[in-house]
């Protein structure tokens, strides 16, 4: 990549503001949790410093290692933390300590000095690499910059020493090793597949830029590297590979401003979903705001006013903008210098200006290729008036059922044990899997504000089924009529009759296809539920662990194997459970109920995603990518849902 001089930097620019004691005090505040969203937070923080790098032109990649003691280094080649030495008072002392120091253990003097570029660093939360040293046991830095290598070491953010030259080296950039702190996290054991999934999206919202994934535990050995030469683009297309598409190709549109920069990418597929994804300086912001905004008001208008100008529709006829979208995958990528956060989780852009000038970049770019692909157009344009038609039956079809009374409040499903308070904010609703964990959940709640609706076997797949079948199942009726909050257009949380649906389905095969169908029907007709973090997944334990008068649980194999060394093997009585319903009112309370002992995953966006995508997929007309969707996926899948 180019070489560009180095900027006019020095250790003054950097704003010292305050220590870091209240970091380790409420960690929450600053990295959102301490679960494991929170630790893979830490992963995010620092890569988006090399990202950074990137955006301001000096940085073309960043490799991210699990070492086999399960902590993480961090590396790009980048400018390299500033290395030249800052006055600071220390104690109450004035003292000079280098700017890798200050970086390190003063919050908000990341860098961020104003003057060129976009910052993504210090985005959600406002506070970058130095709430990982805070939060770690341990953290070492080495900048590599100026024909040197010098190096720190942290314990739980107090430096050991001063920054120090240790070798020579004629690479550049910064190198971050890390071990979270046990006594601040609930967890401190990586998921590959997280990491990975946050590293794939960052490689795809930044074309060009290379991310490598190394993981160096025993018996977990892996290594990928993601990097896409068209960005958003491959995005849009890695989401339609199992789908039929309507471009040939899918639309691209980059526009540069003096202060912000806008992409999108997009493509129609046959099917009924759509899925936008927002992105400000790499955030991906789930509550949308301006930039969306202006992507929705402009879509609607450009496909209005070209089915107008064709005679494809009267005058007096008009696309909604669900019609327009029915079937779309997009992506919006915004950069922009001064990002404002809003909304309850911070990820609402509520910069005004970007509503107009996205408006304008998409109704410039897809007006063009209107233009110059007619048939397509066309073919769009048909696609959208059919979407509007199916939409008018179906809401005909739940007007129909709503006059029949059907999901009036009044009317709790037979099968339901409904808790005793009716204050939705503290209740819970458990979807268990069959009468037989029906009845077990049913005693050992705390029916209070446990709520448990036993499902009998699978329920329907919504994405064989035409709306009216759909609404006519019983098991889907059930739970409806439980949440209150009614489905689709007319779904309205403010009714929603319980803050949590969990979803306990066994730690088999079976349970996990129950729980990927319920995710497929919440995903089609009750989205915000998951988008609002209302929609849980119980975890009951695979095994037990007896000697003597101690019982332990086990979760997984792994956890089994440690429990069985900790209680040393002799004597160990294991017991595999085959369903929920072989346990005792008991254990399944301890286990899996008590909110004091039990762990619950929330569902997020793109766990239902995945859901649905494995049906679809499968219901597609593309036989090799279903053939390897169903070797993929062989544990989720059952093959009665494929009816092929
Ligand atoms: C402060 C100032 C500059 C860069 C950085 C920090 C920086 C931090 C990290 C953390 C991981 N990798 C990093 N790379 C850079 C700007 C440097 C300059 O203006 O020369």
């Amino acid at each position: 990549m180019e070489e560009k001089v180095q900027g006019s930097y020095t250790a003054e620019n950097i704003q010292v503001l305050e220590g870091l004691d209240p970091v380790r005090k409420r960690p929450g505040m600053y990295i959102g949790s301490t679960d494991e969203r929170g630790l893979h937070h830490l992963i995010v923080e620092v890569v988006d410093n090399a990202v950074d790098e990137a955006l301001a032109g000096y940085c073309d990649k960043c490799e991210v290692e699990i070492a086999k003691d399960g902590s993480v280094s961090i590396t790009d080649n980048g400018r390299g933390i500033p290395v030249d030495m800052k006055k600071i008072v220390k104690n109450g002392k004035q003292v000079e300590v280098s700017a890798v120091e200050v970086v390190m253990t003063h919050l908000h003097a990341g860098g961020k000095f104003g003057g060129g570029g976009y910052n993504v660093s210090g985005g959600l939360h406002g506070v970058g690499v130095t709430v990982v040293n805070a939060l770690s046991e341990w953290l070492d830095v080495e900048v590599y910059r100026d024909g040197k290598i010098y190096r720190q070491s942290f314990n739980r953010g107090v430096p050991m020493r001063d920054l120090a030259v240790v070798g020579k080296t004629d690479k550049r950039g910064t190198r971050v090793s890390f071990m979270p702190d046990s006594e601040i996290f609930e967890t401190v054991d990586f998921n590959y597949d997280t990491i990975k999934t946050r590293l794939r999206e960052v490689a795809y919202l930044n074309k060009g830029f290379t991310v490598v994934l190394k993981d160096n535990r025993e018996g977990q050995e892996r290594n990928e590297t993601f990097h896409f030469e068209n960005g958003i683009l491959d995005f849009v297309e890695y989401l339609n590979r199992s789908k039929q598409t309507i471009f040939p190709q899918a639309l691209y549109i980059e526009k540069q401003f003096t202060d912000n920069e806008i992409e999108i990418a997009m493509q129609y597929n046959d099917g009924y979903n759509e899925n936008i994804f927002a992105y400000a300086n790499n955030i991906n912001t789930e509550e949308g705001g301006t930039h969306l905004e202006g992507f929705k008001n402009a879509i609607t208008k450009v496909l209005n006013d070209y089915a107008h100008a064709n005679n494809m529709m009267k005058a007096d006829e008009k696309l909604s903008g669900e019609d327009v979208r029915e079937g779309l995958i997009a992506i919006i990528s915004v950069k922009l210098k001064n990002p404002q956060f809003e909304g309850q989780t911070k990820t609402k852009l509520g910069n005004s200006e970007m509503r107009g000038i996205v408006a304008k970049a998409l109704t410039d770019g897809l007006g063009t290729y209107l233009e110059e692909n007619p048939a397509i157009a066309k073919e769009l344009v048909l696609k959208t008036i059919t979407a509007q038609r199916a939409r008018d039956a179906a809401r005909n079809a739940r007007e129909l059922t709503r006059r029949k009374g059907v999901f009036e409040g009044s009317a709790l499903p037979g099968k339901l044990a409904d808790c005793s308070d009716k204050n939705p904010e503290n209740t819970e609703i458990y979807i268990v899997e069959g009468d037989s964990a029906g009845g077990t959940a049913k005693q050992g709640r705390d029916r209070r504000f446990q709520a448990i609706l036993p499902l009998r076997g699978k329920i329907l797949n919504v994405q064989k089924a035409r709306l009216n079948r759909i609404l006519e199942n019983a098991e889907i009726k059930a739970m409806i009529t439980a949440f209150g909050c009614g489905i689709g257009d007319e779904f309205d949380e403010s009714k929603l009759r319980y803050d949590k649906i969990i979803c306990m389905t066994d730690a088999d095969v079976d349970g996990s296809h129950i729980r990927i169908l319920l995710l497929t029907f919440f995903y089609n007709f009750m989205r915000p539920l998951i988008e609002k973090g209302h929609v849980y997944s119980a975890m009951p334990p695979l095994y037990k662990i007896s000697k003597a008068k101690r019982v332990e649980y086990a979760y997984s194999d792994v956890e089994l194997a440690k429990k069985l060394d900790e209680m040393g093997r002799k004597g160990c009585d294991v017991q595999r459970y085959k369903g929920l319903g072989e346990m005792s009112k008991d254990q399944l309370w301890e286990t899996t109920m008590s909110p004091e002992h039990r762990t619950l995953i929330q569902i997020t966006m793109e766990d239902a995603f995945e859901a649905d995508e494995i049906f679809s997929t499968l219901m597609g007309d593309q036989p090799e990518l279903r053939r390897q969707f169903i070797e993929e996926n062989a544990k989720l899948i059952d093959t009665k849902d494929l009816d092929v």
